[in-house]
């Protein structure tokens, strides 16, 4: 392809690309079709092309070594996020905005984060958000359809992936995935019998999947003055907290999720996101099985908006 002087539509598309150490390294020049000319060099050339050497240690340890350092910073934790859904990654996303001096763990049982919120609803792809979460999108910098009452991102990975993104990107957040909690760390609360809640208890999902059909295996332990839970409605793993919460007899029982209604549903998520016991804050649909809120269905405004909430009362937990 030959370089061109590139012209200010190609200079607006220049961008640095995103390097060692989150450094960005010089901007590349770019051919007339927006492609970066290192790139564009490599294609048509592969005869002589080779990758640079490696040896099969050093792959192992560049992942090993980063992973253990994060285990071992992440044990203590200011902030855990259980569950990377919608509300989960909304939720990491406006603590590593607001506070990037914390240091914030996100637990994911499945290996993909994202939960319920890769489709708009059934197998459909397009995503619809009521207003005003148009605010969040705008903030992340996800496009859509302004619909009036509401507003469509064209496919629900877009909106899923672009928060991801955000937050993995954030240096104090580190996402486990692939890592199930499979029970609350606690201490005695203020009155008899009750507890605080003081970190988390994680395996890896597929051994915590299999505790009934193997020898034990002992978890591992995240310490942390403020855990979010946002696992979900109920389901395999769903609603784990809030299930936890009753079987230690910290919650008479669960009033469970009601039927579809989203007019009342997204409402009541959002604005009744908040510590159930102290140290736990519950947001999203996990939070519909405790208070017996109606579900909303393929409607992810609340999501967004109750993660943002969770922030805020982890924020005013953290700093109590
Ligand atoms: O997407 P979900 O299930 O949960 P939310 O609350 O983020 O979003 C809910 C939303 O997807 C809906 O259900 C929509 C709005 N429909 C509502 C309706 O009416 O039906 O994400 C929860 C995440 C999942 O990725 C799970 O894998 C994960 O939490 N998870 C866990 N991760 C770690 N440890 C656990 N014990 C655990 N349990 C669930």
């Amino acid at each position: 392809m030959a370089p061109s002087a590139v012209s200010p539509a190609q200079q607006h598309a220049q961008l640095a690309f995103a390097s060692k150490k989150g450094q960005d390294v010089a901007v590349e020049d770019r051919t007339p079709e927006g492609l970066s000319k290192p790139l564009a060099d490599l294609m048509g050339h592969w005869d002589n092309f080779s990758f640079a050497p490696i040896r099969e240690s050093t792959v192992s340890r560049a992942m090993t070594r980063r992973y253990f350092a994060d285990l071992d910073r992440h044990a203590e934790s200011d902030i855990v996020i259980i569950g990377a859904g919608s509300c989960g990654l909304s939720a990491a996303y406006t603590l590593g905005k607001l506070r990037p001096d914390l240091r914030i763990t996100l637990i994911e049982a499945s290996v993909s984060p994202g939960g319920g919120a890769w489709l708009g609803g059934q197998l459909f792809s397009a995503m619809v958000l009521r207003k005003p979460a148009d605010i969040f999108l705008r903030e992340v910098g996800v496009a859509y359809e302004d619909e009036g009452d509401y507003v469509v991102v064209k496919h629900a990975a877009l909106f899923t992936s672009t928060v991801l993104s955000k937050v993995l990107a954030m240096e104090n957040v580190k996402l486990f995935n692939a890592t199930a909690v499979e029970d609350l760390i606690t201490r005695p609360g203020g009155e008899e019998g009750a507890v605080r809640v003081a970190g988390v208890v994680t395996n890896w999902t597929l051994v915590s999947m299999h505790h009934d059909d193997q020898s034990c295996m002992d978890p591992n332990t995240i310490n942390a003055p403020v855990v979010i839970s946002t696992t979900g409605h109920d389901g395999p793993f769903g609603a784990f907290s809030v299930k936890r919460l009753v079987s230690m007899k910290q919650l008479e029982q669960l009033e469970g999720m009601r039927g579809l209604d989203m007019q009342r549903a997204e409402d009541a998520i959002v604005k009744n996101t908040r510590e159930i016991v102290p140290g736990l804050i519950v947001g999203g649909m996990e939070l519909s099985e405790i208070d017996g809120a109606n579900r909303m269905g393929p409607t992810f405004g609340a999501m967004a908006l109750s993660g943002v909430k969770a922030a805020e009362e982890a924020i005013r937990v953290f700093d109590l």
